[in-house]
């Protein structure tokens, strides 16, 4: 996607909204919390947290997050930090949109699915981990590595999901799994993953390119965003 003249101010920044984002343009975490908030139809401030020049680590950051990682969210009084915990946050104080189904089968499917990549993919292929393999045992291996995770993860998700995908991960509205799917899918052509190997995921993929809150949540639209 062109970077050029995309990105927006919509959703992503109101000076009278009380919810803060602290972001990074081209991080897949924060990045969910982003579609997460524009399907909820919620402004937000957006605050860049640039993790290219170690911004994470600024003594203001911590306080808000002591593991340096972003996303966080502050609503007022309250700070979130974790996708996965900033997504059941918003589902429990801002129910509208809800982003899990109220059948407990697809509920549980969607923690799970939304699990996987929180817990067993990103992890495994975050930027200070292929860091220090690229450190400790050189470029290959890094790629290596990350490639292997995410397929792991991939083949575990095609297998969990194909009695339940139609035009989105678990049936035809976008929920959890889709809002933690979307940007693993998308930014794993850094690692060069042949997604021929992954029908089903490569499918719902194609519907997400076709949410307009997918792709106002994307990094190129996003004012940090350095294209
Ligand atoms: N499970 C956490 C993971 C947070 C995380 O790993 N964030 C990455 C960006 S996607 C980060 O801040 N990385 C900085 C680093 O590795 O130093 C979440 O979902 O928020």
């Amino acid at each position: 996607m062109d970077c050029k003249n995309q990105k927006v101010s919509g959703n992503s920044s109101s000076s009278s909204s009380k919810l803060i984002l602290y972001s990074y343009w081209q991080s897949s975490c924060s990045w969910r919390v982003r579609f997460a908030l524009n399907l909820k139809g919620l402004s937000y401030e957006y605050k860049a947290v640039n993790l290219s020049k170690g911004e994470q680590f600024n003594p203001e950051f911590e306080k808000l997050n002591p593991l340096h990682y972003v996303p966080v969210l502050v609503d007022d009084n309250v700070v979130v930090s974790d996708s996965y915990a900033i997504l059941l946050y918003l589902e429990e104080n801002y129910p509208q949109r809800p982003l899990l189904p109220a059948d407990p089968q697809l509920r549980a499917l969607n923690l799970q699915a939304a699990s996987i990549v929180n817990s067993s993919i990103q992890p495994l292929h975050k930027l200070s981990l292929l860091k220090y393999i690229e450190e400790k045992f050189g470029p290959e291996e890094r790629i290596l590595w990350a490639q292997s995770n995410i397929e792991k993860g991939f083949l575990a998700l095609e297998k969990l999901l194909k009695d339940y995908v139609s035009r989105y991960a678990t049936g035809e509205d976008v929920y959890m799994a889709d809002v933690f799917l979307a940007p693993q899918i998308a930014v794993v052509n850094r690692f060069n993953i042949d997604m021929s190997k992954f029908p089903t995921l490569s499918r719902i993929y194609e519907s997400y390119k076709a949410l307009p809150d997918f792709l106002a949540s994307s990094p190129e639209r996003q004012p940090d965003a350095v294209c």
